[in-house]
């Protein structure tokens, strides 16, 4: 297994996010990937490595390039326009919802952030575009190792990235790595790719990428949008659109759901992705589905990652797995390295 991690992680540390009608301390914190990596290295699985860089084309293939650049300069334009804004996150708080115009980008930054974005839960920070960018390059990086022949590779990145959509950031995420990587796949000539998303949320994002698209194949286990965040997406009647249709699959479960019950999504999940033909996969792996998470509602236990990770392996493909969400600190890095020790 190679590993590639984020030098530039903990660039990216944002004070508060909106939460019930207060703003509170942000779940998703640098010591997440810290622990993981602390694991990581008691477990032999390999060295962490420091991930090649990858030009900025790379990205444009995911993304729109007006949102590029808009991250990549948001936190100067912030700062220009109150230098006391330095010592806090941005954070938008408009949003063009039905019957507003998003093709026209306003000069107001307020305006331009809710134009980029989809909830107050996300701030953007001064190192916000160095740790996303690198991560980016993880996940290209391990992406890179599958396409050159590699079985496996993961990318230890944070700030996570299945809720980024082509345009828009949000739920912690900025860049889509997972994104990234399947279509770094697609581009070094594999026909055919699949995204298993396995985080306790729904990869809005992810899939709002590839909808259309019948060359990468979208399957998610999540939360019940119906209750659970992003809420607007993500329920079993999503099946792709246009070319894409019959290739995005949606298996939202109950608040609630342990192992037993999750591992029958998987097994569907993984049916179809053997069914689709696949020639490689990616893994958008969130360990929020922990029963100790302290914003998710599944209830796995430590051990259930390592049935989930030798599950995963079975179905032979070269595979590139992205570390998504995961909350509960003491617990994330032996959850993330179960799944990995067994895969492999
Ligand atoms: N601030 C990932 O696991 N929670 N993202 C919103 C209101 C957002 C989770 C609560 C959860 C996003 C990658
Ligand atoms: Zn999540």
């Amino acid at each position: 297994m190679q590993i590639f991690y984020n030098p530039d992680h903990a660039a990216h540390q944002g004070k508060l996010e909106m939460f019930r009608g207060r703003m509170v301390p942000c779940h998703e914190v640098p010591q997440r990937q810290d622990q993981v990596a602390a694991v990581l290295q008691g477990r032999s699985l390999g060295p962490l490595q420091t991930p090649a860089k990858f030009g900025d084309a790379f990205l444009e293939r995911v993304h729109s390039p007006r949102y590029l650049q808009f991250l990549q300069t948001a936190w100067q334009q912030w700062v220009a326009l109150d230098p006391a804004h330095a010592a806090l996150d941005a954070i938008p708080s408009v949003w063009p919802t039905r019957s507003f115009r998003s093709d026209i980008e306003p000069d107001n930054f307020a305006a331009r952030m809710g134009l980029y974005s989809f909830d107050a839960g996300t701030p953007l920070t001064a190192g916000t575009w160095q740790a996303a960018r690198s991560g980016a390059d993880c996940a290209l990086s391990a992406a890179a190792h599958i396409a050159q022949g590699g079985r496996a590779a993961f990318a230890l990145s944070r700030p996570p990235g299945h809720h980024a959509g082509a345009d828009f950031f949000g739920g912690y995420c900025f860049l889509n790595n997972a994104a990234l990587a399947a279509q770094y796949l697609r581009d070094s000539g594999l026909e055919r790719v699949a995204v298993l998303d396995v985080d306790y949320h729904h990869g809005n994002g992810t899939q709002a990428i590839f909808y259309e698209r019948a060359d990468v194949f979208f399957a998610s286990i999540h939360g019940d949008p119906r209750t659970e965040y992003p809420f607007y997406l993500g329920h079993a009647d999503e099946r792709g659109q246009g070319a894409g249709l019959g290739f995005n699959l949606n298996l939202p479960l109950p608040r609630g759901s342990d192992y037993a019950r999750w591992s029958v999504a998987l097994e569907l999940a993984l049916k179809a992705i053997s069914t689709y033909g696949a020639q490689a996969l990616v893994v958008s792996l969130g360990v929020d589905t922990f029963a100790g998470d302290p914003i998710s509602g599944f209830a796995l236990q430590s051990d259930d990652y390592l049935r989930m990770g030798e599950r995963i392996a079975q179905i032979a493909l070269p595979t590139v797995l992205v570390f998504e969400g995961g909350y509960a600190v003491e617990a994330v890095g032996v959850n993330v390295a179960n799944v990995l020790q067994a895969f492999a």
